[in-house]
């Protein structure tokens, strides 16, 4: 029976097909057929291209599950569909040689006793992902300079180690804002975690529990909020990644909930006011799109051309100011940091706010290209507060995280001998269980752990404590070398200049 209480008989996917037009628009979700006509002239129009179809695999990734139920009418929610019929007209629909080759790709990985490093989770999953949801992840803003910046800054870092200590015993457990962390790193939010795996963000939350590691859990979750939390084990620390709502009373709902269901504190992003342009990943809908079927759909109040992520970003409040900080803490009572800050001036000014902390991130090089990477400005950030307000770091009042481009323990390493509490990885993680499922993201924090061992042995640091500034050269860290992408635009649009040539023989 649907919602509205009334018995149905069971539809066949037959029935929901007849059903595909502007005018009567019937789609399938996890076995049961909606009536989504209306919502078509709410601007989503994407719809449109599963008329008639099962579109669970496209929703999934980008709706919470209740969302269906929760935005619809009751006496538009047409009961179950007779499985069979699905899964017949699923037989029926051949595989695309597209993705017979990637299924074929898939069979071919590595085995993962051969995965070695972070950067092998990137290299395979390129390889085997569906090319939407790579591009997706691995998109960045413009001409992806700061994406790639995020990683070379670490380059400019060297280290100082110290000998002949004993090192027979190293420990890089930590604290992060008073929790026990097995490492100084914890899983940052990522959007649309199901892009990847049919579990979404739930692979990180069980890797999470099993290795003593935080996950901070994004707004925009495939997974609903209460699923991920449901997931944790009892005690399990979480943090909450929130994007502020225009309407600040569903912001307010969301980070009550959030505290009430334990979570231990709330990252309030800060640097996408807008989101960014990624190119690849709005080149990739502009492909998937079937020109007919946007003629259809006429002009939308959601530009698909922006992407899924824009389209879902519309909500996101670019009026948030300081002000509003005061607001946030009349209603909860987590430490609030603010993530995505990109100068010392607004570090100072966190601070002085009275903010637990700041991430310094430019969110994966996702946003402004050309903002600077996270270490960099944790350079200054750390010698200004030192000049202006005597801090030393880290520091237990205010800490200070990185995120962005991190894939060895040495980069670890180096942020916090730096002077960071902690950094985020994000995308590694996400290319781990999209290549190898819960397997993948599992080997991916055995490496992380297997690279602190040997890296703090060999700096001669036993402990978190003992990584001191004197053990990095950072001098170097303000000059920017910027590699020149191969793979856009330049390379394609300048012959290449040749030098005096042989007559041909
Ligand atoms: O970086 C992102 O892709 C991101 O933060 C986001 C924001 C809104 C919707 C989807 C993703």
């Amino acid at each position: 029976s649907g919602s509205n209480g009334q018995a149905k008989r069971l539809l066949t996917a037959q029935e929901v097909a007849a059903h595909s037009s502007r005018e009567s628009c019937w789609i399938i979700v996890h076995g049961n057929a909606y009536d989504v006509t209306n919502f078509l002239d709410g601007g989503s129009k994407i719809i449109l291209k599963y008329a008639g179809k099962d579109a669970t695999k496209e929703y999934d990734p980008i709706h919470p599950p209740d969302a269906i139920t929760t935005n619809l009418k009751p006496d538009k929610h047409l009961g179950p569909v007779d499985r069979s019929t699905i899964n017949q007209i699923a037989l029926d629909d051949p595989m695309s040689e597209e993705e017979q080759a990637r299924q074929a790709r898939i069979n071919s990985r590595p085995r993962l006793s051969e995965i070695l490093n972070l950067h092998d989770f990137e290299a395979v999953a390129r390889q085997v992902m569906p090319e939407k949801a790579w591009a997706y992840y691995s998109s960045a803003a413009d001409d992806e300079i700061t994406h790639r910046e995020n990683h070379t800054a670490f380059h400019r870092i060297w280290f100082r180690p110290r000998i002949l200590r004993d090192v027979t015993k190293v420990d890089w457990s930590t604290r992060i804002l008073g929790h026990k962390s097995s490492m100084p790193v914890y899983i940052t939010a990522t959007a649309l975690g199901k892009l990847g795996h049919p579990d979404g963000e739930l692979n990180l939350t069980r890797a999470a529990a099993k290795h003593g590691l935080i996950q901070m859990i994004p707004t925009l979750a495939s997974c609903s909020f209460d699923e991920i939390v449901n997931a944790a084990d009892a005690g399990q620390v979480l943090f909450f990644q929130l994007y502020v709502n225009k309407d600040r009373s569903i912001t307010k709902r969301i980070v009550q909930h959030a505290e009430g269901r334990g979570i231990k504190a709330l990252f309030i992003t800060v640097d996408a006011p807008q989101l960014g342009r990624r190119e690849k990943d709005m080149r990739q809908k502009f492909d998937a799109e079937d020109p007919s079927e946007v003629s259809k759909a006429g002009q939308g109040n959601v530009d698909r051309s922006q992407g899924a992520a824009r389209a879902i970003s519309s909500f996101i409040d670019p009026a948030l100011q300081w002000a509003d900080l005061d607001w946030f803490r009349s209603i909860t009572k987590m430490p609030l940091i603010l993530k995505g800050v990109q100068s010392w001036e607004d570090a100072l000014e966190a601070y002085d706010r009275g903010l637990a902390g700041v991430v310094l991130s430019n969110h994966g090089g996702r946003q402004l290209d050309f903002a600077r990477s996270g270490v960099e400005v944790l350079v200054e950030v750390v010698s200004k507060l030192k000049e202006k307000r005597g801090l030393n770091f880290p520091n237990e009042k205010f800490q200070l995280f990185v995120d962005g481009g991190v894939r060895r323990a040495t980069d670890v390493i180096k942020a916090v001998a730096l002077g960071a509490t902690a950094v985020g990885i994000g995308r590694p993680f996400l290319y781990a269980y999209s290549s190898y499922g819960p397997d993948g993201i599992d080997k991916a924090l055995q490496i992380l752990h297997e690279e602190f061992e040997m890296n703090m042995r060999l700096l001669g640091a036993r402990t978190i404590a003992e990584i001191v500034p004197e053990m990095v050269d950072a001098s170097n860290i303000h000059t920017h070398v910027v590699p020149v992408p191969m793979d856009n635009l330049y390379e394609g649009n300048y012959e290449r200049l040749l030098g005096a040539r042989l007559k041909e023989v």
